[in-house]
Formats: structure tokens, sequence, C-alpha cells
């Protein structure tokens, strides 16, 4: 077997990606995901990006929500920027492949690694015995789409890191157990200045969609009114903010805000900082609110326009597929060949 620098090489740059359409599309969903998700299209790689619907149901979904979330996500990835045309776009449930070689990973991954996995604890929580099968499964599953496609860089934020060392693992074993070279060693990129936006009423929560309290999150459909309230009331200290990156290490929820700006404006946290350092919280949020109105209203706009359009929405699902399935079936069948399945 080549070493795993060889292995890489022998590779198409490919990006994989995927959201859940287990709610609304969050801001932190936003920066840590789709925004990036954007920044990789162009030359440099082929982009498949996903509305992991098989994932979402490892908690319950009412299935009329599900549908509608599933179209409004693909509606938020489309307004942010990712073109159908350039990306691939899919939902999971549409391309089997994925849920196939979910199978065969199940059967690579050890029960020791899937017990270790930090998100199914939190979770599941304390009923961790009333959890469904598939959400301890979840990492496994994740791992056969990414490397379904052979995708060589997953943008994620960084509570997916977990989950992507796993990717590696599951791919090393079964590379080692068949003696061959056949899944790369996948690149997690986990990068820019939002990589974990926390909950505007906790600084040390992740902003997540299935928070029960709407207020500890900015969703991609909130209008200028709602955003501006959110922020105005977001968690902060009495203190004025610092000058430098440093002064923000024990201070989890104004790290939060400047962080969510900087993000916002495409700027670095000590650019941010040498701009507002010395400013109170009642003269920094106003223009945190202004630069999120800013940038979020025009997405909200052309999500609820798309909306109107489902029809088109599920055109493009199904294009997607067909495009997704190309790459997927001869990756399946091959898999299949090495694992011992008679292909008649
Ligand atoms: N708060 C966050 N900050 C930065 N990145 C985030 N992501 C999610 N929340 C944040 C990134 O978004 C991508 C899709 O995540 P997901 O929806 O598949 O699952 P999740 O991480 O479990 O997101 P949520 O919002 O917390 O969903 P629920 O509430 O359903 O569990 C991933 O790249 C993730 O890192």
């Amino acid at each position: 077997m080549s070493d795993g620098v060889q292995t890489q090489a022998a590779f198409t740059p490919r990006v994989f990606s995927g959201i859940q359409p287990s709610g609304g599309l969050t801001l932190g969903n936003y920066l840590g995901a789709i925004k990036r998700f954007v920044d990789m299209q162009g030359d440099a790689f082929e982009t498949i990006y996903c509305m992991v619907d098989l994932h979402a149901i490892t908690v319950w979904q009412d299935p009329a929500a599900l549908r509608h979330n599933t179209r409004e996500l693909c509606a938020g990835f489309i307004a942010s920027g990712i073109d159908p045309e350039q990306s691939v776009l899919i939902n999971q449930s549409q391309v089997p492949e994925h849920a196939q070689l979910g199978w065969i990973f199940n059967c690579v991954a050890r029960m020791g690694w899937m017990k270790r996995m930090t998100q199914f604890k939190d979770k599941a929580g304390k009923n961790a015995e009333n959890a469904s099968l598939g959400l301890f499964g979840y990492p496994a599953l994740m791992a056969a789409d990414i490397l379904i496609y052979h995708a060589t860089h997953v943008p994620v934020g960084d509570d997916q890191k977990q989950h992507l060392e796993l990717t590696r693992d599951i791919a090393t074993k079964f590379n080692h157990d068949f003696g061959v070279d056949f899944f790369p060693i996948t690149e997690p990129v986990i990068e820019g200045a939002a990589t974990r936006v926390m909950s505007l009423r906790d600084g040390s929560k992740k902003m997540s969609k299935s928070d029960p309290s709407d207020a500890s999150r900015i969703n991609m459909t909130d209008d200028g009114d709602a955003i501006a309230k959110k922020i105005r009331k977001a968690k902060t200290d009495p203190d004025a903010l610092p000058s430098e990156a440093k002064g923000l290490e024990d201070r989890p929820e104004a790290r939060n805000l400047v962080n969510i700006y900087a993000a916002l404006a495409d700027m670095s946290v000590d650019d941010v900082l040498r701009d507002v350092g010395g400013k109170q919280f009642g003269e920094f949020k106003p223009m945190l609110s202004e630069l999120a109105v800013e940038k979020l209203a025009p997405i909200s706009g052309e999500m609820a326009r798309l909306m109107n359009e489902p029809a088109e929405i599920d055109r493009i699902l199904a294009r997607g597929a067909e495009r997704a399935r190309a790459i997927a079936e001869p990756i399946l069948q091959q898999t299949y060949e090495i694992v011992g399945m008679v292909r008649s």
C-alpha cells in the first residue's frame, strides 16, 4: 500500500459537506458552513453540497416540516451563493448510495469508536437508552456521505471535528483490512473567525437550530427587527471591548459577538478590535445589528422568493441527484467488489 500522501495525490480534489434539514438555518450554519461552501466553489475543487435528510430523522421530524425544511435549506444554499450548475446540490435520500455505503461502514466502525462520540452524548442526553439506533450510528453514515464521492476536503464547523476524525479512521481501517488504497484520508477544513458561533443567551453553548429558545439564535429567515432585537438582548458583560483578542479570553459572550462581526465583515478579529476597542456594548451592538441586517436581508429575501417556486427547487435536486449518482454508483460498485459481494 502506498503512503497517505501518495494516496491523496491520486484523488480528484473534491469537496463534500452537508447540513441537516432539522429546522431553519441559523447564523451558525451560515458562518460556520454555507459561507465557506461558497468560498470553495471555483476551479480548485469539484463541490458537492447536501441536505442530509437521513441524518435529520435520527431524531423525530414531522414529515411536512421535514419536506418544508429540506426545500428551505436548498433555497438557503442558493440564496447564499451556491450555484446549482457549478456545484452539485442534493438531498441525501435521493442518492441511495450514501445509505448503501453507510451499511458497509457500520461493519467497519468499532463500537468503542462510536461510544466516544461526544455529539451522541450531547444529543441523547440522560435518556440514551431511548435514543434511536440511527443517532448512535450517525457518524458512520456521515463517513459514507463523504467517502461515497472520494471527497478530499470537508468544510465544517468546529463541532464536527470528531466526526471527521472518525471518517479518517474508517477510511484507514477499510484500506488496511482489504489491502487497498481505495478511500482518501479526507482533510477537514475548519477555518475562519466563526467556526463555533455560540448561543446569544449562553456563551458556553453552541448556537443551534434545535435550541428550544428562539432568542438564542439568529435564523436566516428573521427580519431586520427580529435580528436587531435578538442582538440587543444578547447576553454580554459590563466591560468595554478590549483592543486586542487576548482581552476576550475569559469573556465568551463578548468574544462571540466580536467573532460574528468579524466573520460577517470578512475581517480578522484583531482588525475589528482595532476599530471597536474601548466601545461599550450599547454602541457595539447597533453596529453589529446593522452589519447583520445588511448581510442577511438579501439572503432571506432571495430565500423567500425561491420558496415560492418549490417545483424549481425539486427540479434542481433531481438534477443534482443524477449528477451525484454518476460519481457515487461506480465507487459503490468498486467497494462491493473489494468487500467480496457477487455482482452478477
Ligand atoms: N453554531 C455553529 N457555529 C459554527 N458552525 C456550525 N454548524 C452548526 N452549528 C454551528 C455547522 O453547520 C454545519 C451543519 O450542521 P448540521 O445542521 O448538520 O448539524 P449541527 O452541527 O448539529 O447543527 P445544529 O444547528 O446544532 O443542528 P441541530 O440543532 O439539529 O443539531 C456543520 O458543518 C456544522 O459544523
